[in-house]
């Protein structure tokens, strides 16, 4: 978003005076919803369920939040790309893992466009994939646990963003580079990028149960910048489309250089071709390293493997495979609708929006009406492929949804609106203000065959005046529409972590009957767990000294331990035995260099301390879980280097002495 924000700067402040705070900012936006029934259609009563679930990404904060729709109501920040002292994550010995890559440990992540696991066209509710941006990454998280479950690197590519959206059945989901690089990276001057940086586009296929990722192919393309995509679906299922922009192959000074030519291109991939060329044995492999990091709910621990190689398809060398449909101009958004027809690319600078027929590409495919190619690439004839535009919709469009009825709704940044207008006639229905300046847009099942049509979410990228203030940093902000009728009906704002990107919605019904609500302690089987506060022990081992320690309401065994000294290298692991419903432990350490722990009934977690001062040091549980929490707490004495206190501990009040 940012390089949009900088390259239409001079429009976006004019306008954002002219549509956005001249619109009347708060003041309007609020007796519009007092004028209504507004206030009663978000109102979820105490103790009653929201009707929706939203995951709205994080941007900059690299999580994924879990809201209710319609109250707006925040339930979870889930740690995918960055660390997260509250719940430990890539604290703990045990998720270290989730964050490793090829450039080693990262700490921060840049997540963008969660996208909801699919069975038939329809979100199932199974899983939720998320792309980084930064340090090119996919992470899946379950929907079961509600957690991350397995983090795979992407080699090749660079600004991982036209990115993590998936096929109708799981079959895949796809990685796009936006940047071209070097493939493979090289030390080379950045001024011959023409024609030798290279665009991959990576689909990774899906494991039908588990959900689990595997890189299957490349495409590498021409080095342009590949900025959003969306699958076909319905009669265009087994094609990919990307939007690019700078196929100008500029390098520098992009706000101008990569605004030169009135079309860029739609990629349409028809990934069932790459499917037989790969098992053909058309492709190239490729050396590549990345990690491929997964969880295992059972050891409650992650693991890095590495990619060694990767399957590449040249489009020049796979007639079929690749079509570029020209679009104007510089667009973002790649969307298509319930049906399959339409693919509507939304030209960030284009006067009209663009929407492309899937029915009339595949009769110039047929036909071979070509205009041309490039790098071996057959372009199509705009005026072949065009099912229409809609005209002037307003200014600077990014993304569009749909809602299942035959309406689509664009978001445009530089006017602060959404407009609804409709699919086949192209005429505009009605258009609502945004505050301000709106990125995506979420209709629940939006990226599917059946959307779910009652509200719309616009994330916007400003606020300005519409909360209070908090400093120079102002919140984020989500806007809530409700659009079962012609006109569109603003409900809500409310503010997210983060900057939100995209956002997926779900039926609540069709996740809640599945969350889990602890993990079973037979099932546990982390190398360091200890099932019953009998084996709780602490062994020494030269330097290292194991704690293996148990949590239940409202005690830690052991609770004292003794002979500890400045130097050692002291491993907690903690395993919570509660079995029941929302009973986690918590566990912290004074001058520990890491954070706390907070671990799930039927978990074992684990962080090591390095004590480096003499003294009796105390540890407690951090979580407020009982009427006795306070007194859920014990002592670790810490004696000099070469000390020889005897390492003991007490278990129910009996001191024993250490293995
Ligand atoms: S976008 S800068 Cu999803 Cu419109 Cu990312
Ligand atoms: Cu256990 Cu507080």
């Amino acid at each position: 978003m940012k390089s949009i924000i900088k390259s239409i700067l001079s429009v976006v402040v004019l306008s954002s005076v002219l549509f956005s705070c001249g619109d009347g900012g708060s003041k309007n936006g609020s007796q519009g919803a007092l004028g209504s029934s507004a206030a009663e259609k978000v109102y979820v009563a105490p103790g009653e369920h929201d009707e929706f679930y939203a995951f709205i990404s994080g941007g900059f904060s690299g999580q994924l939040a879990v809201y209710g729709l319609p109250s707006g109501r925040l339930f979870k920040v889930i740690p995918v790309f960055s660390v997260d002292a509250e719940k430990a994550y890539g604290f703990n010995e045990e998720t270290k893992a989730m964050l490793m890559t090829s450039h080693g440990f990262i700490p921060w992540g840049d997540s963008h466009h969660p996208d909801i696991s699919q069975t038939a066209g329809e979100v199932d509710g199974k899983f939720v994939y998320i792309n980084e941006n930064n340090t090119p990454r996919i992470a899946k998280i379950d929907l079961t646990t509600f957690e991350t479950t397995e983090i795979i690197e992407i080699p090749n590519s660079a600004g991982n963003h036209s990115s993590s959206f998936v096929t109708e059945n799981s079959e895949y989901i796809v990685a796009g580079t936006r940047f071209s690089v070097p493939v493979p990276q090289r030390d080379m001057p950045i001024k011959e990028y023409k024609s030798n940086f290279k665009g991959a586009l990576s689909f990774i296929s899906l494991e039908k149960e588990s959900g689990e990722m595997d890189l299957a192919f490349q495409i590498m393309m021409p080095g342009f910048n590949y900025d959003l995509s969306h699958p076909g679906r319905g009669k265009s299922h087994g094609w990919f489309f990307f939007t690019t922009y700078n196929t100008e192959e500029a390098h520098t000074l992009l706000e101008v250089n990569a605004s030169q030519n009135d079309k860029d291109y739609i990629a349409a991939i028809n990934w069932k071709k790459a499917e037989e060329y790969i098992k053909a044995g058309k492709f190239k492999t490729m050396p590549a390293r990345y990690a491929h990091n997964k969880y295992d709910e059972h050891t409650h621990t992650a693991t890095t493997t590495w990619g060694k190689e990767v399957k590449v398809l040249d489009p020049a060398e796979c007639p079929g495979l690749v079509y570029f449909l020209p679009t104007p101009k510089s667009p973002h958004g790649c969307d298509v609708d319930p049906s399959g027809e339409y693919i509507i690319g939304n030209g960030k600078l284009a006067a009209e929006l663009t929407v492309h027929s899937f029915t009339k590409m595949l009769a110039a495919i047929e036909a071979e009406k070509f205009d041309g190619e490039a790098y071996g690439i057959p372009i199509l004839k705009y005026e072949d492929i065009l099912a229409g535009a809609v005209k002037q919709p307003g200014l600077g469009p990014l993304h569009t949804e749909f809602d299942g009825k035959g309406n689509a709704y664009t978001t445009f940044f530089i006017s602060s609106e959404v407009v609804k207008w409709k699919l086949g006639t192209w005429e505009v229905i009605d258009r609502k203000p945004t505050y301000y300046s709106v990125g995506h847009l979420m209709i629940p099942g939006g990226n599917s065959a059946k959307p779910y049509g009652k509200y719309v979410l616009a994330l916007n990228k400003i606020t300005k005046d519409r909360y209070l203030p908090t400093g120079p940093e102002v919140t984020q902000s989500a806007q809530l529409y409700d659009i079962t009728g012609e006109k569109m009906e603003l409900l809500l704002d409310f503010p997210t972590i983060g900057e939100p990107h995209y956002a997926a919605g779900i039926p609540a019904d069709i996740i809640k009957k599945n969350s889990k609500k602890f993990y079973r302690l037979e099932d546990n089987n982390h190398k360091y767990a200890v099932k019953t506060e009998e084996e709780a022990r602490v062994v020494r081992d030269g330097n290292e000294v194991h704690i293996y320690m148990t949590m239940i309401r409202s005690h830690f065994a052991p609770d004292n331990i003794e002979g500890i000294r400045v130097g050692d290298k002291v491993y907690f692991h903690v395993t919570n035995l509660e079995q029941d419903y929302d009973v986690p432990h918590g566990i912290s350490m004074i001058g520990a260099n890491t954070s706390e722990l907070l671990i799930m009934p039927g978990q074992t977690e684990t962080f090591v301390w390095n004590p480096k001062q003499v003294g009796v040091w105390p540890f407690y549980c951090t979580d407020f879980c009982s009427a006795l929490h306070q007194e859920m707490q014990g002592y670790i004495r810490v004696s000099a280097k070469g000390a020889n206190t005897p390492l003991t501990y007490t278990l129910d009040d009996e001191e024993l002495d250490a293995e």
